[in-house]
């Protein structure tokens, strides 16, 4: 008879690129392998729930696909052929052409890239010191958050806001332009408390009936690009019907008086024309909002990710400046905890070696700098050489078709360390293997919430996987790096950058796995004043000033509306492009990860985009159909969805599948743009205008 397994349940924290960063609880079997996951019950934001794609995460790390040897490619460039080779002759390989490519073209020509894969801050954030330690070519990271966070910090001065606990404390939720049940599942928990404890409303702004918008007492689904005209016009009727809060706007605002005469013209009849939410909807969450003085406004990403984004997201934080809801227990507005740990990673970045001398490039741009565009390059050498690492910018990255041409170009050198043969693992020169969270020690804090937690070691990682740490000392040794941080192992580094931030050392995580960093409630809700010089809420802002980067201004960023307002600068419908798309998550992915376990596979089904019956009817299309969609950056196959969770003129496209999903190998991404968009860069995904048409 065999003995029963033993299981162990230990403590780790999720580390994929998402705002929840929840605490989990995870199974270990015989010490080896991963059962059940769990989320920590004690853990008072994750409160015991996860999404269903983590508690199956044996799937992923035990899959059989899994990276387990470095290889090297034979034959030609994306062939598909690859033998393996040891790791020293891997790392040998890429010292050398890192070393070449230095010596003929100089330092910038090489081009660490990595993006939040992993969130650990070590794993994530290592490359850096190989990156200032060498001078490498700089990397200005704005695939994600850079439209949403400046637009934030725009007005309170600060990325931080209410306890996102207090949402339970709210009589209102507002979730504005995030997909939380799909995305960060935990503000769902939160805010589900709050109407069954106390009555709360919940409301949902977005541009399709997801499964968020489904729970959603009042639901306001607006076309893509347009949350600026909503915001003003919501401010129009508070400041018509008295719900203003004069002392709050005198005593905590900087020019209340101009934004209430510029509101004045904006009004709910202006706003349906540009949004297609009707007028009464419009008045009803006003009025909601304006009674509910503890309104909290969960500010997510996707409405950010249009090239007006950082002016809606500003637009949407004044909202609770005008009522006062700031001042309340449950009210405010959030988007992310970032500022409240004032993380000091000069030990895991290198950023004492860092020369401000060194072109920075900007990562959402990869297409045009790997395609040798002077202007992306900022006059500089060409890219000849990469290390990637937790990222697969052939599948996630705006215009992709560029990002095809140039990964592909035969003088490139390109080394990925991934978990799985990623498309961008296929088209490298070298592939290593990596470990995943739970075979390497790493310390995370939450987006979503006031944690910083560690994740240890749990079980030993298959084949040959390495750390992306053990990675980058390896090669920083081989290619002359000097930085004490090579020479720490990564406990030591989370115990020194824990120190260096005023956290104490990595006892007090071992011994309480995680620390609560929440701010006492009046600095949480800005009741000294908002973070800017003159301790006011900005409702006109100083944008070459907002404290978010020192990168400086990119875009169009001098023509932004001084104040808040519906900015027309998002790819409009016209004649040739009647449709407007967005290409929001799909629940059972996490950007392109998972996008490789058979169950999300299962529960996603196939590339789809959905479109209006009535749009589909005048296309000849019905359920089920292949159509093509396109625009002057191309064109991408898939199937359509009769749905009328949108306007008019709206599709929705969920996912980022692998390209090889759609026919002719050209995936969703084909058809977003990667122009700069002001003030701080970005990448508009869910702002594209398309053609639609049957397929022959
Ligand atoms: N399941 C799953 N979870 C994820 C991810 C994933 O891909 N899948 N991605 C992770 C990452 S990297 C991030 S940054 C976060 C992002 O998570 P979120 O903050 O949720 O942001 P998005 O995923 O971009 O989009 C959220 C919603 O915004 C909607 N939206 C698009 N355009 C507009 C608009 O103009 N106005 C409004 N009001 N809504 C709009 C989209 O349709 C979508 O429903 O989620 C993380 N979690
Ligand atoms: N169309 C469309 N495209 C989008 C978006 C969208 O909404 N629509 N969202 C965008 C957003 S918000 C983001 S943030 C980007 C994210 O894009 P990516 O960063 O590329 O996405 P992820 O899937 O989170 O992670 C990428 C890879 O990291 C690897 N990885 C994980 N952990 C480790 C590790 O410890 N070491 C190493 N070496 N590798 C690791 C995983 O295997 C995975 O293949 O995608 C963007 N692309
Ligand atoms: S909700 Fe987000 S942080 Fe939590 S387990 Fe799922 S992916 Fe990880
Ligand atoms: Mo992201």
């Amino acid at each position: 008879m065999n003995a029963p397994a033993r299981i162990a349940r230990l403590p780790s924290v999720c580390p994929h690129d998402c705002p929840s960063a929840c605490a989990l609880d995870v199974e270990v079997v015989e010490g080896r392998t991963i059962g059940r996951v769990h989320g920590a019950r004690d853990q008072t934001y994750t409160a015991g729930v996860i999404c269903a794609k983590v508690a199956r995460y044996a799937e992923r790390i035990h899959h059989p696909n899994r990276l387990l040897h470095p290889l090297k490619r034979v034959g030609r460039k994306g062939g598909g052929d690859f033998a393996r080779i040891s790791w020293d002759e891997a790392l040998d390989t890429i010292s050398e052409k890192f070393l070449a490519a230095e010596r003929q073209f100089s330092a910038e020509s090489v081009w660490p890239y990595y993006c939040a894969g992993t969130m650990g801050r070590v794993m994530r954030d290592g490359i850096n010191r190989l990156r200032h330690a060498k001078k490498y070519s700089g990397f200005f990271s704005t695939i994600c958050i850079n439209p949403a966070w400046s637009g934030f910090i725009a007005g309170t001065g600060k990325m931080m806001g209410p306890d996102p606990r207090e949402m339970a404390k709210a009589d209102c939720v507002v979730i504005w332009g995030t997909n939380a049940v799909s995305t960060q599942v935990n503000v769902m928990t939160h805010a589900i408390r709050a109407r069954r404890e106390r009555g709360a409303k919940i409301v949902v702004v977005d541009v399709y009936r997801n499964d968020t918008m489904k729970q959603a007492d009042l639901a306001l689904c607006l076309r893509p690009g347009t949350d600026g005209a909503l915001a003003c016009a919501v401010m129009h009727v508070l400041f018509r019907d008295g719900h203003a809060d004069r002392t709050y706007l005198r005593k905590y605002t900087d020019v209340p008086d101009e934004l209430e005469a510029h509101v004045g013209t904006r009004d709910p009849a202006w706003a349906e024309a540009i949004t297609g939410v009707p007028r009464t909807e419009i008045e009803a969450f006003a009025r909601l909002v304006g009674t509910t003085k503890r309104t909290y406004f969960r500010l997510g990403y996707g409405f950010s990710r249009s090239r007006n984004g950082a002016v809606n997201m500003h637009a949407a934080s004044c909202i609770p400046a005008v009522t006062g809801a700031w001042q309340h227990e449950g009210g405010g507005a959030f988007h992310n905890n970032a500022a409240i740990y004032h993380w000091d990673q000069t030990i895991i970045e290198g950023t004492d070696v860092r020369d401000p001398a060194v072109r920075v490039l900007d990562q959402s741009r990869i297409g045009a700098i790997l395609c040798g565009e002077a202007e992306a390059l900022h006059g500089g050498p060409p890219v000849k050489a990469m290390l990637v690492q937790n990222t697969n910018p052939v599948s996630v990255a705006p215009d992709q078709t560029r990002v095809q041409q140039g990964i592909a170009r035969e003088d490139l050198f390109v080394a990925v360390h991934e978990q799985f043969m990623t498309e961008t693992a296929a088209m490298a020169d070298i592939v290593l293997p990596a470990t995943m969270f739970l075979e390497h020690d790493d310390i995370y804090s939450g987006g979503g919430h006031q944690y910083i937690m560690l994740g240890g070691k749990l079980i030993d990682p298959p084949g040959e996987c390495r750390s992306n740490h053990e990675v980058i000392c390896a090669i920083a040794k081989r290619v002359g790096a000097e930085h004490e941080g090579f020479r720490l192992t990564p406990r030591q580094l989370v115990d020194r950058t824990l120190r260096n931030s005023g956290w104490g050392g990595i006892e007090r995580l071992d011994e309480d796995k995680w620390i609560d960093c929440q701010p006492p409630f009046d600095e949480a809700h800005f009741i000294n004043g908002f973070a800017n010089p003159d301790g006011k809420f900005r409702f006109k802002p100083d944008w070459p000033n907002v404290r978010f980067t020192n990168v400086g201004m990119m875009g169009p960023w001098q023509a932004i509306p001084s104040l808040p307002d519906h900015w027309p600068v998002i790819e409009e419908a016209d004649a040739d492009h009647p449709f407007r798309l967005a290409t929001s998550p799909a629940r059972s992915f996490l950007n392109s990860s998972f996008n490789e376990t058979p169950s999300s596979l299962a529960r996603e089904g196939r590339p789809t985009v959905m479109i209006h019956p009535a749009d589909a009817a005048g296309l000849d299309i019905g359920e089920g159909d292949k159509v093509v969609l396109g625009n002057r950056r191309g064109e991408v196959k898939l199937n359509a969805r009769l749905f009328d969770g949108v306007r008019r003129g709206v599709v929705i496209s969920e996912g980022v599948w692998p390209n090889v999903a759609f026919e002719d190998g050209k995936g969703i991404n084909t058809l977003t743009g990667a122009d700069c968009i002001a003030p701080f860069g970005g990448a508009a995904f869910h702002d594209n205008h398309i053609w639609i048409r049957k397929a022959r």
